[in-house]
């Protein structure tokens, strides 16, 4: 029943994305970039915020859900409908890494969120001394992860590096599972 609605919706050209990752990771700043927003103005989520943007003839309805560990237990309320799955990291943040895969690895369990792809985006390259997109691969043990189609991206919310490169993926992948149930 899900999928044939999430068909129809794709059929629609709308697709619904859900936008999640540790606090601090820069979820906001990335959906405030690609709403060309001021990303210098981000305060800290505590509710979620829905965004929707026109993308390549789509419609992107974006979740932005804040993510500090108090509230993270509220996310599973946003699962159903996801088309697509956005976990963003902070490439600066070696300390929380395994926090960081821990509770990737929990969401991907989560059987509403079974047919969502799965784009990591690396943020933070800007900064230098940051971690790599191999270190953050194997930090969070993508390669592992035969659940869900995944693709990971080093970005930057400050200078919009790749975000419309993941944005694009998200799409392609939504319009091949179209063809392929
Ligand atoms: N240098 C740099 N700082 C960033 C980037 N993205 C977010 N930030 C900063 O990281 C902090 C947390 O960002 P925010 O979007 O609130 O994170 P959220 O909790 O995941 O929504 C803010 O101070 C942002 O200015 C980035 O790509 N580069
Ligand atoms: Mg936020």
């Amino acid at each position: 029943m899900l999928s044939i609605l999430r068909k129809a919706r794709l059929k629609d050209k709308e697709m619904r994305i859900l936008m999640l990752g540790l606090d601090n990771a820069g979820k906001t700043t990335i959906v405030k970039k690609i709403m060309h927003e001021d990303v210098n103005t981000v305060s800290p989520t505590l509710g979620f915020i829905i965004k929707t943007i026109d993308f390549r003839g789509y419609k992107l309805n974006i979740w932005d859900v804040g993510g500090q560990k108090t509230i993270r237990s509220y996310w599973r309320n946003y699962f159903e409908k996801t088309d697509a799955l956005i976990w963003v990291v902070d490439a600066t943040d070696r300390i929380r890494m395994e926090d960081c895969r821990a509770e990737l690895r929990g969401l991907l369990l989560e059987e509403r969120l079974s047919g969502s792809s799965l784009l990591v985006f690396v943020n933070k390259t800007d900064i230098t001394g940051c971690m790599s997109v191999e270190e953050v691969t194997n930090g969070l043990e993508l390669p592992q992860i035969h659940t869900h189609r995944w693709m990971v991206f080093p970005c930057s919310a400050m200078t919009g590096k790749n975000l419309e490169e993941g944005l694009d993926w998200v799409v392609q992948d939504a319009r091949d599972r179209l063809f392929l149930y």
